[in-house]
């Protein structure tokens, strides 16, 4: 990532941490909320999507995204990747991964799940309209499904949260991004997240988003709504009335506005 320079030792814990990130990116709240949970002080620098940093283009040549985390000088790119460094970087403080090698793994399987099968699934709730929204909502149902039946009766069956009594690795990556499905309900109309068809998933969501440092961490909802009202508007013009199946192949010629083809496939 960053050239072999004379920091390119590695950090020791009390080395500064700082975080290029954006303030609607679910990514770079999982960062935040993960930095926060493990009681790590941090310096937080704000990016704009729409014009980034020469700092940001340097510390994440491959992606030229955020959230980027910087220790002693050193730069990590990815948010799952950071978690995981947070974790080997500082054990001793609050671990997020569960103990247990096989718990360890399925943590990581189902974070692979949220980024690779529902978040896109949502993405594409939010940037379509008609017969491609309903087709697309049908997926985002028999993904939460696929959660609901995992704490009905699976991996994390009688748990409050995926990590146990408290928050873990697979809460902070499921939750940073789950806060979106209200947002997007609203301003879509499409129904996601139905209390009596995913009660364990719909207690687990409510009691993760009454956390404080969760609360610390999530914008407020009214900022959320309107960023993602305007997101919508702009991607729908670009993708014509019905929407476009991949918004992220309706590459728009001018800059669009900040992250904004992210919120659709990424959130
Ligand atoms: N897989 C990455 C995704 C990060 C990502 O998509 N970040 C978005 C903001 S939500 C971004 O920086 N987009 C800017 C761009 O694509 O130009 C992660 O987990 O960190």
């Amino acid at each position: 990532m960053e050239k072999a320079t004379e920091n390119a030792k590695n950090p020791a814990p009390a080395a500064p941490v700082k975080l290029l990130g954006s303030w609607a990116s679910s990514y770079t709240h999982r960062v935040q909320l993960a930095l926060r949970l493990k009681g790590l002080e941090f310096e937080y620098k704000e990016e704009d999507l729409g014009s980034k940093s020469e700092e940001l283009l340097r510390l994440n040549p491959v992606h030229k995204k955020v959230p980027v985390l910087v220790h002693g000088g050193r730069a990590l790119p990815e948010s799952v990747v950071i978690l995981q460094y947070l974790d080997d970087a500082w054990p001793e403080t609050r671990p997020l991964l569960p103990a247990d090698a096989f718990d360890r793994a399925l943590a990581r399987f189902w974070c692979h799940f949220a980024d690779d099968k529902l978040g896109p699934a949502v993405g594409a709730v939010f940037a379509s309209t008609g017969e491609e929204q309903e087709a697309a909502v049908r997926q985002v149902h028999e993904n939460l499904a696929l959660l609901e039946a995992e704490l009905r009766d699976g991996a994390f069956r009688g748990r409050r949260f995926f990590g146990g009594d408290e928050v873990g690795f697979l809460d902070v990556v499921l939750g940073c991004g789950s806060y979106w499905l209200a947002v997007f309900e609203e301003v879509t109309g499409a129904r996601l997240v139905d209390a009596d068809a995913f009660p364990l998933f719909h207690a687990w969501l409510r009691d993760f988003e009454a956390l404080d440092d969760v609360r610390e961490t999530i914008p407020a909802v009214d900022r959320l709504l309107e960023y993602a009202r305007g997101v919508r508007h702009m991607l729908l013009g670009l993708a014509g009335a019905g929407g476009a199946a991949n918004p992220a192949d309706e590459a728009p010629v001018a800059a669009p506005p900040a992250a904004a083809t992210d919120i659709a496939v990424d959130i």
